[in-house]
């Protein structure tokens, strides 16, 4: 029997107080990029998303719409389920924190680090921002308001529980500067230097004024601050601590994250699961956000763009294309319409597109045997492709794949096949239609339907990375419908 290797890749989890935007929605479909490489590499690959409902902006949202809390949440979870199937987010487990499974799994790790005495009761007085449901000072702020939210933080004064979170500051930086934990350097640069320059202070980890929460398993009178739950949906997905699958896939291989939240999982969580005696995640690589035409989005802006509702306008391989090609995964990105029909137009209708049209029409004409020998593969060089997506550079790793795209459209015209026949038309038409299987792999984890459509036309099933070798011709193609539509 084969054993194939694991790999664990999760998302954050999603608050629900409004539907998803686009961030969220890039965030989905660069996991699901890295999900599908890995698969096709031949990994064992689980990938979880979800979630995150029980902090207190969810409560406010709902008592401002005037919807009750339970209901409001299972509305907007429901959106975010919907965005994931629109988007076509091949995702193994959909968690969300007010499930029962969850629930326990974060009331066992407080009492564990409770237990190992690594919790004791104090007092805090501080500031807390909803908007980021975390404590701040006032060094955080820029002219009183957090710089996240543009919200002046709330004062709170009250008895909560502490984690001993400064006791775990040399196993942090040990993870961060010998074991790698953060990707890219900018972002480890970033927790470093923080980590230099302040005191590691323990963490408050309850809150005794809130309604809306899990309760802290000894004591009722307080919840278990947001953070500290909404961190442990990746252990409790997988059934922490008994089921096969925790044992199968812990620790996770990556937690994708925006760069908003790297101290939280950077230097909390792996506090948190070494007091509970876990190993740490092996890699958390923080990507950057979507802006639109320039502006960050957000609610008060006006600029929130709801993703299913992108999908009805522009099919869901046209926005992950779009949003996987011009945001790098490391740094901002910008969206605007104008540039994604100018894409949609471009390398999707008149490179891949065209050539899928121009090939099956070729050989809807041969009514001959197809056969020839290897000369387009030379043009691909999978080795290059493989290493930009090791470095996550998802956006050169399309390009790649588009330079090889535009290759075949190059030999067909340097060919001109509607010129040939009899062994040098099979030859040709050999090469293209080898070269188009072996695309529809290459672009599968990017726009799964639109590879799935090609192997159709072929005649085709969907191989592996194994299967990137010119053999054989087995398809039958028949020409279908065209890719892409042209958008005006
Ligand atoms: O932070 N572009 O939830 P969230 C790209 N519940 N990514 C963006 C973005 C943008 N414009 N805006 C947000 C939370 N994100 C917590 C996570 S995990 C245990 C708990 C990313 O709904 C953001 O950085 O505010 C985060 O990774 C994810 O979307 C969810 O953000």
């Amino acid at each position: 029997m084969i054993i194939l290797k694991k790999f664990y890749i999760t998302t954050a989890i999603d608050y629900v107080n409004a539907k998803p935007h686009l961030g969220h929605a890039y965030e989905k479909i660069c996991a699901d990029i890295i999900a599908r490489w890995k698969r096709l590499e031949g990994f064992d690959v689980f990938f979880l998303t979800g979630t995150d409902e029980n902090a207190q902006k969810n409560k406010q949202a709902a008592e401002k719409a005037g919807i009750p809390v339970r209901k409001f949440v299972d509305q907007n979870a429901n959106f975010f389920i919907e965005m994931c199937k629109v988007l076509n987010i091949s995702y193994d487990e959909f968690i969300r924190t007010t499930e029962e499974r969850h629930i326990k799994v974060s009331q066992q790790i407080f009492q564990k680090i409770f237990d190992k005495g690594d919790i004791y009761k104090g007092k805090y007085e501080g500031l807390y921002c909803t908007g980021c449901e975390a404590f701040k000072t006032e060094k955080d702020l820029v002219n009183g308001r957090c710089p996240e939210h543009k919200e002046k933080p709330k004062f709170i004064s009250e008895e909560s529980y502490f984690f001993k979170l400064s006791k775990y500051k040399a196993y942090i930086l040990d993870l961060i500067k010998n074991k790698g934990l953060i990707f890219p350097k900018s972002k480890e640069n970033e927790i470093l230097q923080r980590l230099n320059e302040e005191e590691l202070k323990d963490l408050c980890v309850s809150r005794n004024s809130l309604e809306w929460g899990i309760n802290v398993p000894f004591d009722k009178t307080h919840t278990i601050y947001v953070w500290m739950d909404a961190l442990v949906n990746y252990i409790s997905a997988i059934g922490y601590t008994n089921d096969p699958k925790f044992k199968k896939y812990w620790p996770a291989d990556m937690h994708i994250i925006g760069k908003g939240i790297n101290w939280f999982h950077t230097v909390i969580w792996p506090a948190i699961l070494k007091s509970a005696d876990i190993e740490p995640p092996k890699l958390v690589p923080i990507h950057g956000y979507i802006t639109i035409n320039g502006k960050k989005i957000s609610k008060s802006l006006g600029n929130v763009i709801d993703p299913v509702e992108l999908v009805k306008k522009y099919p869901a391989d046209t926005i992950r294309y779009y949003l996987a090609k011009v945001v790098p995964y490391i740094d901002d990105g910008d969206f605007s319409e104008k540039s994604l029909k100018e894409r949609i137009n471009g390398e999707l209708v008149s490179d891949l597109g065209n050539l899928v049209n121009r090939v099956l029409t070729l050989s809807d004409k041969f009514s001959g045997k197809i056969e020839g020998t290897p000369e387009l593969d030379k043009k691909l060089d999978f080795q290059k492709i493989q290493k930009k997506m090791d470095k996550l550079e998802l956006h050169h790793a399309l390009e790649e794949i588009w330079q090889f795209v535009r290759e075949c459209n190059k030999y067909v015209n340097e060919k001109e096949p509607w010129k040939l026949e009899g062994k040098e038309l099979s030859h040709v038409l050999y090469n293209l239609l080898e070269a188009l299987r072996v695309t529809s792999i290459l672009i599968h984890p990017f726009i799964p339907t639109t590879s799935e459509k090609i192997n159709q036309q072929l005649g085709t099933k969907l191989g592996t990375f194994k299967d990137l070798k010119f053999k054989e011709f087995k398809g039958k193609p028949k020409k279908g419908e065209l890719l892409f539509e042209k958008v005006q």
